[in-house]
């Protein structure tokens, strides 16, 4: 026996897949788990108002009720960024639909139910990947397996740094993901431009990228792709300023005893305290270019 899953689209979100129109999805965890209040909601707000200028739906994501939402009110929008609730990746979604809990998705969960309810572009800020010290704790994000299963193009600006780049790019290859860079050669590393990591694909335009999501899908391929967006040279912070901070504050978690799911949230908001909020204006704004660019590859996608 196969239920259906337990899917809301919202109203604006049933029309737009009925139409054809374009979509962009988005997470929530990083509204519920990586920023404070209320500067979560603000952004949530922002970003769904850069999809809609330009030109697409925002399908906003998260559990309520045990309900998958795709596409959410303001009210639900407000929920997710001030209650506390639960992080959800792959592992954690069957159990908050049977629970009938709240929960925020993570890029893992987002993939996952953006590709249940037909969505193929997804904004984000920086994708999940391997940790440092992963050869130790084994703590790799269930990010990169879920895209590698969701075909989905995953628009970010790299993975966060204070991961292990270099060996979240390997992960991404050996799963068969590509990594494609928008107008760069080069791995972005979140808060900064730079991480001195060459990419071997590289494309200057949305309608490029919406071609090669179009050639994934001809391959009949149901691995997602990401697309890694530098954030804007005006917003950075440069990676010599962010390693000091970084290696901090991983040492930090590390003597705390932090691990798991709550690694993540920690590094981000200890990060937050070590450069007096410069790290959150710095996410607020990638996250906008890439909701920007998104947006741009849906409407290209949805051209043909
Ligand atoms: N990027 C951010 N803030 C976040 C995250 C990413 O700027 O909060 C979240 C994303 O939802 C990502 C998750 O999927 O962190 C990865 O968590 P983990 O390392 O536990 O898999
Ligand atoms: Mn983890």
């Amino acid at each position: 026996m196969s239920d259906a899953p337990p899917l809301l689209l919202s109203g604006e979100v049933r029309r737009a897949r009925e139409s054809g129109a374009p979509i962009v999805a988005l997470e929530t965890t990083i509204l519920s788990h990586g920023m404070p209040y209320p500067e979560n909601l603000e952004t949530a707000r922002e970003v769904e108002r850069i999809v809609r200028d330009g030109g697409a739906v925002p399908a906003t994501i998260a559990v309520l009720a045990g309900s998958i939402c795709v596409g959410l009110t303001d009210a639900q929008l407000e929920h997710v960024a001030r209650e506390p609730m639960l992080k959800l990746g792959s592992a954690d979604l069957a159990y908050a639909i049977a629970t009938r809990a709240d929960g925020a998705t993570t890029v893992a969960g987002t993939v996952r139910c953006a590709a249940l309810a037909g969505i193929d572009v997804f904004a984000t800020g920086g994708i999940g990947g391997v940790h440092r010290g992963a050869s130790d704790s084994m703590d790799v994000s269930g990010d990169l397996d879920a895209i590698a299963r969701s075909p989905v193009a995953v628009v970010c600006a790299g993975a966060k740094a204070l991961l292990d780049l270099p060996k979240t790019l390997e992960a991404l290859e050996t799963r068969g993901v590509p990594v494609v860079g928008f107008r760069t050669g080069e791995f972005p590393a979140f808060w900064s431009r730079s991480s001195g990591l060459r990419l071997s694909l590289r494309l200057d335009t949305a309608q490029a990228i919406a071609e090669l999501l179009r050639a994934q899908r001809a391959l009949g391929s149901s691995c997602g792709i990401v697309v890694a967006n530098p954030i804007d040279a005006s917003d950075e912070i440069p990676a010599s300023d962010m390693e000091r901070v970084i290696a901090a504050a991983v040492r930090e978690a590390s003597s705390a005893g932090i691990t798991g799911k709550s690694l993540t949230p920690w590094l981000l908001d200890r990060v937050l305290t070590l450069t007096s909020g410069r790290s959150l204006r710095a996410n607020v704004a990638l996250v906008r270019s890439n909701a920007r660019l998104a947006a741009e590859i849906a409407v290209a996608g949805a051209a043909r």
